[in-house]
Formats: C-alpha cells, sequence, structure tokens
C-alpha cells in the first residue's frame, strides 16, 4: 500500500483526526486523517482509492480490537471522528455533477442504532448518482419513516443498521411502511443483516454496499 494510505488508515485506526487533536499523544503535533486525506488527493491519489484502501480496512481493524477488548467506545468514537474528518475531502469527488434528479431517496438509521458512517457513504453515492436524499439521520423509528414517506411520495426508502439488536427494529419499520404505502421500495443494508434477513422481513433488496445501492436505484428507474 501507497505510504500515504498507509499513514491515513493508522490516523483512523487511532483515532488522530487532524494536526491540532492531542490524541493519541505519540502523535501530538503531526498531521492527522484531515490534512493527509486532502494531502494525498492533491497528490492525484483517487478518491475511492483512499475510501476502499485506507479509511474502510481501518474501521473494520477498529471493530476487531474492539471485539478483542483492547479498545473501548471512546477509541472507536475517536476513530470515527478521524473517518469523518477524512469523509468531508471526499464527499465533493462522489457526488457528480448531475443536476437533473432522478427520484427521491429517504435514508436512516434505525431505531436504537447510533452508527451512521456507512449510511452517511450510502446517501453520499447515492446523491453521487443523481438522487436527492432526505436523510433522517440516526435512532429513526417507524412513524418518521411514515411522515417522510408522505411528505415525498413515491420515494424509495433506506434502512441502516449496524448491530444485531437494532436490525430486529427493521422488521417494524418494514412492516409499518408496507402497511400504510405498500408500493414503497425499501432497501435494507448494514454489517449485520444479509439477503436472507431482507427476504424475511419484506424488504424489497439488500445490498452489501454502496455501489449495490446505487446498482438497485439504477435499475429502478430504468
Ligand atoms: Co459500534 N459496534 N457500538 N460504535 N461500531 C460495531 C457495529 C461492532 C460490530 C463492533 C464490534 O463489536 N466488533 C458492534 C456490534 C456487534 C453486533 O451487534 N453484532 C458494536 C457495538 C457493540 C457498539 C455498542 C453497543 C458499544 C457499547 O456501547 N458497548 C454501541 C452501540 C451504540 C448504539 O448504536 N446504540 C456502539 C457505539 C459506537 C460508536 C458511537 C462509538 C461508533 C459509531 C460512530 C458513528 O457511526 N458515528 C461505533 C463504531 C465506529 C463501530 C465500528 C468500529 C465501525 C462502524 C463503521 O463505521 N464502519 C463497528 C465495527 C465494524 O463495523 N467493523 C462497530 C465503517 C462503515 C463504512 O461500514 O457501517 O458497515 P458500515 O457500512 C457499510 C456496509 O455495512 C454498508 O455500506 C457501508 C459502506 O461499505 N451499509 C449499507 C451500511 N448501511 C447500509 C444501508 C444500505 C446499504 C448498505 O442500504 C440502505
Amino acid at each position: 500500500m501507497n505510504d500515504i494510505l498507509k499513514m491515513i488508515s493508522h490516523c483512523v485506526e487511532t483515532g488522530k483526526i487532524d494536526r491540532s487533536c492531542p490524541y493519541p499523544p505519540d502523535m501530538k503535533g503531526q498531521d492527522g486523517a484531515d490534512e493527509l486525506t486532502k494531502q494525498a488527493l492533491d497528490e492525484g491519489i483517487r478518491p475511492d482509492d483512499i475510501l476502499e484502501n485506507a479509511l474502510i480496512p481501518a474501521m473494520a481493524a477498529v471493530g476487531d480490537r474492539f471485539s478483542r477488548k483492547e479498545i473501548f467506545v471512546p477509541q472507536m468514537l475517536m476513530a470515527a471522528k478521524a473517518m469523518n474528518s477524512a469523509m468531508k475531502h471526499l464527499k465533493p469527488y462522489f457526488l457528480s455533477g448531475e443536476t437533473r434528479r432522478k427520484g427521491k431517496f429517504i435514508i436512516g438509521t434505525v431505531s436504537g442504532d447510533l452508527h451512521d458512517i456507512g449510511k452517511n457513504l450510502v446517501a453520499m453515492m447515492i446523491e453521487g448518482g443523481g438522487w436527492e436524499i432526505i436523510d433522517l439521520g440516526v435512532d429513526v423509528g417507524a412513524d418518521k419513516f411514515l411522515k417522510a414517506i408522505e411528505e415525498n411520495p413515491g420515494a424509495v426508502v433506506g434502512l441502516s443498521a449496524l448491530l444485531t439488536t437494532t436490525m430486529e427494529n427493521m422488521k417494524i419499520i418494514v412492516d409499518s411502511i408496507k402497511v400504510k404505502h405498500s408500493g414503497t421500495k425499501i432497501l435494507v443494508g448494514g454489517a449485520p443483516v444479509t439477503r436472507e434477513y431482507c427476504e424475511r422481513i419484506g424488504a424489497d433488496f439488500y445490498s452489501p454496499d454502496p455501489q449495490g445501492a446505487v446498482n438497485y436505484l439504477k435499475q429502478l428507474v430504468s
């Protein structure tokens, strides 16, 4: 891996957000994920290369270390902040110049769940694919989804869940939407979600990644 990608990955893994961030102490005064991502883009490294080869593997490593109890929630939070500081530089590249919107896409992380990095990534890629995004944020219950659908008839809905516990809330939300707005297409995703689970809860499509979600929407309008 390119040296700067290794450095970005290390910054995300250790929660080094930017130069002013005093954490971790042995990197005090050094550039963080923020500055290094900007530098990498200035050097001509492709945004998808930075995402796939530095940021996503770093977050996977953070998850593994959390599972092994080598780090705890505060460190996970710092890693998430470092990832976001890198993502803000990548966002403009993922949002292509398409002006004519293909439709509306309502997205949210389901009730009880505060994880939003993956959801934001999916929203960003879909927005780049020409869709208008209505982002309901995190910890979103059925009522909020229903209200958004009423305000945006015909919109496609995306549900994200990162916890095996909150994944169960997807079923409640899908049931509510299908009862009140049976024609609404629902896309589900997030680390613990599977195709089999999607079918079981009556959602329309499962994608393990943002690109699959973009392709599904493309196929819906074609
Ligand atoms: Co949390 N956390 N966390 N956490 N956290 C996980 C998910 C965990 C797997 C870590 C672990 O144990 N190894 C574990 C879940 C275990 C389980 O249920 N099986 C876990 C836990 C246990 C918890 C807490 C319960 C910890 C605690 O308090 N004891 C707690 C729960 C809080 C809550 O939500 N109520 C908690 C808290 C947090 C933080 C707040 C500290 C922070 C989140 C900050 C934030 O999001 N703003 C955090 C983080 C950072 C993680 C890990 C390390 C990283 C998640 C991430 O951002 N990944 C995570 C471990 C891991 O994932 N390896 C972990 C990067 C992101 C790009 O990937 O989100 O998977 P991901 O999204 C992917 C795909 O899933 C897909 O596309 C994305 C891009 O490829 N995708 C979709 C996602 N949504 C989609 C929707 C789609 C389609 C595709 O269509 C609509």
